[in-house]
């Protein structure tokens, strides 16, 4: 046994399990070493990169260094009663997959999804599945414009014929990647046409078929067949994450299309809602901000404040 680098795929505290780079899966502890060191409150979690080498007795792993991070996915409590808890570290990118018909999408829904990711600075892609049900391309063209004016990259895709699966596949490939959406969109079955060794289960027609998997506390990697550097996050699911301890007035910021006009506001505080001089709601006018994302914005904003009162 010696040394080696590796990622931690699962564990909540207490015994981690470390993947390596060649496949191999050893559950370590943090050495003793840097439990007391002060690490800034920082807590080990899954997607942190370690070393792991062997502990004292040779029977065990202890992990000995911990590296860099580039970015944390954290479920914020209500009213911070609990502070953050972290979910995984070092999540590249986030899919946010609807479908463009069976279920229909939801377009405020799409927005919710992405102003999470936004708030947790995770680059965002939308994937739109069932391209096969689609009316027409125009049709995709349509429900896609508002993501793409936004700047997100948008994918339509089919499991079922096979679109769009080629550059999925590239989308993946060495990065940790969270899927997210609401259930029934093919996200299972997206996956295991791009990688059908995964075998997840699809179509689960019982909600009671899930429900253990809510009570999972931590989040899981599940590496991708053949990618050494690709893994999928299992989260209890972004929607899970929400936008608690997101201030309304940050909220702007998670609208990366409303960016270029944030500092014209006539009012530096500015909530772009009814304020006079608002540069968002010129953008608007000009069509430079689309319509459903505009109301998206009004809307959460609104149940954001509502919750600051709560709180
Ligand atoms: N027509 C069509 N059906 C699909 C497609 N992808 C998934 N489905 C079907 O949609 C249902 C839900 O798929 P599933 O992968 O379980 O969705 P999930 O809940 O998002 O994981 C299943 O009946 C799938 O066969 C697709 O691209 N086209
Ligand atoms: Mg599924
Ligand atoms: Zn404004």
């Amino acid at each position: 046994m010696t040394a080696g680098q590796g990622i931690i795929v699962e564990g909540t505290g207490g015994v981690w399990r470390v993947r390596t780079r060649d496949g191999a899966e050893h559950d370590a502890a943090l050495a003793g070493r840097l439990k007391q060191e002060d690490r800034g409150n920082r807590k080990l979690a899954v997607g942190d990169h370690v070393t792991i080498e062997p502990d004292e007795r040779g029977s065990g792993w202890r992990i000995t260094a911990i590296g860099e991070r580039h970015g944390i996915l954290s479920r914020r409590e209500p009213g911070g009663r609990h502070g953050e808890r972290i979910l995984a570290a070092n999540v590249d990118s986030v899919l946010v997959v609807f479908s463009v018909a069976q279920p229909e999408p939801h377009v405020r829904m799409i927005d919710r999804f992405l102003v999470i990711a936004e708030a947790n600075d995770l680059r965002a892609h939308v994937v739109f599945n069932k391209v096969d049900l689609a009316a027409s391309a125009a049709a995709v063209d349509a429900l896609a414009e508002p993501y793409e004016a936004a700047g997100y990259p948008v994918h339509r895709t089919s499991a079922k014929r096979g679109d769009g699966l080629e550059e999925m596949r590239r989308e993946l490939h060495g990065r940790v990647t969270a899927v997210t959406g609401p259930s029934g969109v093919g996200k299972s079955s997206l996956l295991n046409a791009l990688h059908p060794e995964l075998g997840l289960r699809t179509q689960e027609i019982s909600p009671s078929v899930g429900k253990g998997r809510h009570t999972t506390v931590g989040a899981k990697l599940i590496p991708l067949p053949g990618d050494p550097d690709g893994f999928l996050v299992d989260t209890p699911g972004l929607r899970e994450v929400g936008m608690w301890g997101l201030p309304s007035g940050s909220l702007d910021q998670c609208f990366p299309e409303f960016k270029p006009f944030l500092g014209e506001c006539r009012f530096q505080d500015c909530q772009h809602h009814q304020e006079p001089g608002c540069a968002v709601r010129e953008a608007l006018a000009r069509g430079a901000v689309k319509p459903s994302r505009y109301e998206s914005y009004l809307k959460l904003r609104a149940e954001l404040m509502a919750s600051e009162n709560v709180w």
